[in-house]
């Protein structure tokens, strides 16, 4: 049976050490909101609420196409991964489910369930994998898969994400997530129409077998591992996707999936307004599809895409429930503490755009005050909201500082006596 790795006494005693000094900058921003006419309580038992998905693969040191690191203590399996995840979970109390990845993470789905809910975690999202071979594969991805020339290919990938949605049905998912590399690198190489035409029908055959309570996430992205073409490049796309198959069917958002200086927020407002906007991945980047910590470049931009969200919450849209998730991929640090780092990243870009006084904002809007509009999204911005973040943590029974508390509870220290050194190798950058 598994059990939770950091002791509830230890979090207890850091938090303890923290208390009086948390209080006190708690009291502080709660008399500094009371004078913008906001309330702290209502604030924090938003923040609490709210909820991101980790990876299963993040948890692992992830690599790039040069090289790659591994740590200690890296997870064997997917046993060991969803511990790792419910650590990550227990000190922040805002990670209760894990997305996975198959092949990767195949395991019987009944243990899984009972391995996730000893340890308080359930599962989002399922995500398939046909951008690279298994061993026992018939037919090679290598030109492709939902999208590929032959047939027998395109249906093993049909079969491939229906057996995700199988597993994923056994254990709780509600939603399957399908990224593919398909494209070309050579002018000519492949016709787009053609290529596009064999993907919508290989996806619409997937879509058959959703159980009616399940949701399709059809994720874009512009280039890489295809350098010349890629068959979901964009927003434009994916919304023909989500548009072509049905209602179940959505658009997933993967920030690094993007040119730099995409506006994002707006392709989200976009996705928003016309009902498609199925969820997101969060991750950074400075470059390209970095998969670096969420928040870790531009926090702003992080801020900004939340702003669209929490509008529509705002203004009460109906079945609105995107689902958040993290995918990046950790070559520098210890994964456990990017993701928990990467969760307080990403409530605080709600948690702040909770604060924008959005009356205000509309205001400034009409009257074409740009000035005042800005300022209105800033103001929220600056406000340092990690005392809400810290309260919400300790009132949940997380920690104030979960970094500091986890480095404390020498949790690395102790798998890595029980988990031999990994050999390099193995993917995990989507
Ligand atoms: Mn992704």
């Amino acid at each position: 049976m598994a059990e939770l790795k950091i002791s509830s006494d230890l979090i207890a005693v850091e938090n303890d050490k923290l208390r009086n000094a948390h209080k006190s900058d708690y009291e502080a921003l709660g008399a500094q909101l009371a004078r913008r006419n906001i309330n702290i309580e209502h604030i924090t038992q938003k923040a609490a609420d709210f909820f991101v998905a980790v990876p299963s693969w993040g948890v692992g040191t992830g690599g790039t196409r040069f090289a790659r690191f591994p740590g200690t203590g890296e997870p064997r399996g997917i046993f060991d991964k969803l511990d790792d995840c419910a650590v990550i979970h227990q000190l922040t109390r805002s990670t209760p489910n894990v997305s996975l990845h198959i092949p990767w993470d195949k395991a019987e789905p009944q243990q899984l369930k009972d391995h996730a809910a000893a340890l308080g975690l359930g599962f989002d999202a399922m995500n398939s994998n046909t951008f690279s071979d298994t061993p026992d594969q018939q037919h090679s991805y290598k030109y492709g898969s939902l999208s590929h020339t032959d047939r027998a290919t395109r249906n093993q990938a049909i079969e491939h994400n229906i057996e995700c949605i199988e597993i994923g049905a056994a254990i709780g998912s509600k939603a399957l997530t399908v990224w593919v590399g398909d494209g070309s690198n050579f002018p000519g190489q492949s016709n787009f129409a053609k290529s596009f035409d064999r993907y919508l029908v290989s996806m619409a055959e997937i879509y058959k077998s959703l159980p009616d309570d399940w949701r399709i996430f059809s994720e874009h992205k512009m280039y890489e591992p295809a350098f010349y073409s890629t068959v979901v490049q964009d927003w434009g796309t994916n919304y023909l996707i989500a548009q072509t198959l049905g209602p179940k069917a959505f658009c997933l958002v993967d920030l690094g999936h993007h040119a730099p200086n995409t506006n994002i927020e707006m392709i989200v407002s976009r996705l928003i307004q016309f009902k498609k906007l199925g969820g997101f991945h969060f991750n950074d980047s400075k470059y390209g599809d970095d998969d670096l910590d969420a928040g870790s470049i531009e926090p702003y931009r992080l801020f900004l895409v939340f702003n669209e969200l929490v509008d529509a919450e705002h203004r009460g849209l109906k079945d609105f429930h995107p689902s958040h998730m993290i995918d990046q991929s950790h070559n520098v640090t210890d994964p456990i503490e990017s993701l928990i780092s990467s969760a307080n990243e990403i409530r605080r870009a709600y948690t702040q755009a909770l604060l924008v006084d959005r009356e205000a904002l509309g205001h400034y809007q009409d009257d074409n005050d740009a000035m005042m509009a800005s300022d209105a999204l800033k103001r929220a911005y600056r406000t340092d909201v990690e005392p809400i973040l810290a309260e919400a943590r300790r009132q949940a029974g997380g920690a104030i500082d979960p970094i500091a508390t986890y480095r404390t509870s020498q949790y690395r220290q102790k798998i890595s006596n029980e988990r031999p050194a990994s050999k390099a190798g193995g993917g995990g950058i989507i």
